[in-house]
């Protein structure tokens, strides 16, 4: 049932493969959401060219982010899903955002410390400013329920103070509240080649990560090549600890099959990663290939997909229209 006041949104990166963090982290639980609340859906194409894209490849990615996400269960008659740049009040409500923000929040998201690297002088301007476009995205539709994966917790609580301040500045409690959503077993998929970074799109090692393109075979070699340690599996939760790729597998187990890490560390104690790993490499691809089949089907039919956005985007715009008008009118801009 629809609770009205709630509104959902959510958004991801067209920036390569979809990976089973996406999927996990993100993806599967919008699926839950479209029903229960208004649900706005976004394959965020602006947030993917703060790094470079080829032009191509953008376009590409972005119909199969789109495919991706309608293969996992979203349904473009329960949800709103479009491409962020076919609605330019995004851009139009970031750019007030980049007025209300301050340089010291932005010195303090982490996610822009570990995208730069050593070479921060060398980012680009958008990648800095990430958060405050992240925080148009959601509060454009005043959005007030954001589904994510811990990664994103950070740039959340932003939004939050962005949204804050706008209120004390200008007009008071005009932007909602903003609520992280993080949910399901694993809000922090890690990469199967080192168990301390998080499974990435972006990351330059393919055997890092499960990708929803990926066939049986693959899926299985990379399973069988993920990093463990030599100690068997433990019995119990409490001794993944201090063994990050261990707990990571498990998790991604747990999630997979709908089985408790409890259950699965019963079978599986005092062994070896030999059959515990071929079993999720069953369980695996038991899960994900029904989506790669819907995805590679879905990708045959771009028209398809290009008019689903689309007119995703025109029903987008009749919500974000009357806000970014609203904003403007608060901020003091004449529109005579
Ligand atoms: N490893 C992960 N575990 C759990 N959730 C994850 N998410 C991403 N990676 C994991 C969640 O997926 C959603 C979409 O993310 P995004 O595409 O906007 O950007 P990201 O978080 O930066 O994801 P990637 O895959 O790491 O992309 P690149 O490599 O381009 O930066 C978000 O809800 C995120 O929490």
């Amino acid at each position: 049932m629809t609770e009205k006041k709630d509104r959902v949104f959510s958004g991801i990166q067209p920036s390569g493969n979809l990976t089973l963090g996406n999927y996990l982290g993100a993806i599967r639980n919008w699926v839950g959401l479209q029903k229960q609340y208004e649900s706005l859906f976004c394959v965020v194409d602006m947030h993917a060219i703060t790094v470079s894209q080829n032009p191509d490849d953008l376009r590409h990615s972005t119909r199969e982010v789109a495919a991706g996400l309608i293969a996992a269960g979203l349904d473009p008659k329960d949800c709103i899903l479009f491409n962020q740049s076919q609605v330019p009040e995004h851009a139009e409500l970031a750019w007030v955002f980049n007025c209300v923000a301050r340089i010291g929040w932005l010195n303090r998201m982490t996610q822009f410390k570990e995208k730069a690297g050593k070479h921060k002088e060398n980012a680009s301007v958008g990648l800095y400013i990430y958060p405050n476009l992240m925080a148009a995205d959601i509060l454009l539709y005043l959005a007030n329920k954001v589904p994510v994966g811990e990664d994103q917790k950070q740039h959340l609580e932003l939004t939050r103070d962005i949204a804050q301040k706008f209120n004390n500045d200008f007009a008071p409690d005009f932007f909602p509240d903003v609520e992280p959503l993080i949910m399901g077993e694993a809000t922090r998929v890690m990469s199967l080649r080192d168990g301390s970074n998080k499974m990435s799109k972006s990351d330059p090692s393919e055997y890092s990560r499960i990708n929803l393109t990926d066939d049986a075979d693959t899926i299985a070699k990379k399973i069988r090549k993920a990093r463990t340690d030599s100690d068997p599996l433990p019995g119990e939760e409490a001794g993944l600890e201090g063994r990050p790729e261990a707990k990571n597998l498990v998790t991604i187990f747990a999630a997979l099959s709908g089985r408790s890490k409890a259950d699965i560390l019963g079978q599986y104690e005092g062994q070896g990663f030999a059959d515990f790993k071929k079993d999720l490499a069953d369980v695996s691809v038991a899960h994900l290939s029904p989506i790669t089949g819907e995805m590679n089907r879905l990708m045959q039919d771009t028209q398809y997909i290009d008019d689903v956005l689309k007119d995703g985007a025109l029903q987008a715009r009749t919500i974000a229209q009357p806000v970014i008008k609203r904003v403007h009118e608060i901020v003091g801009f004449l529109h005579p």
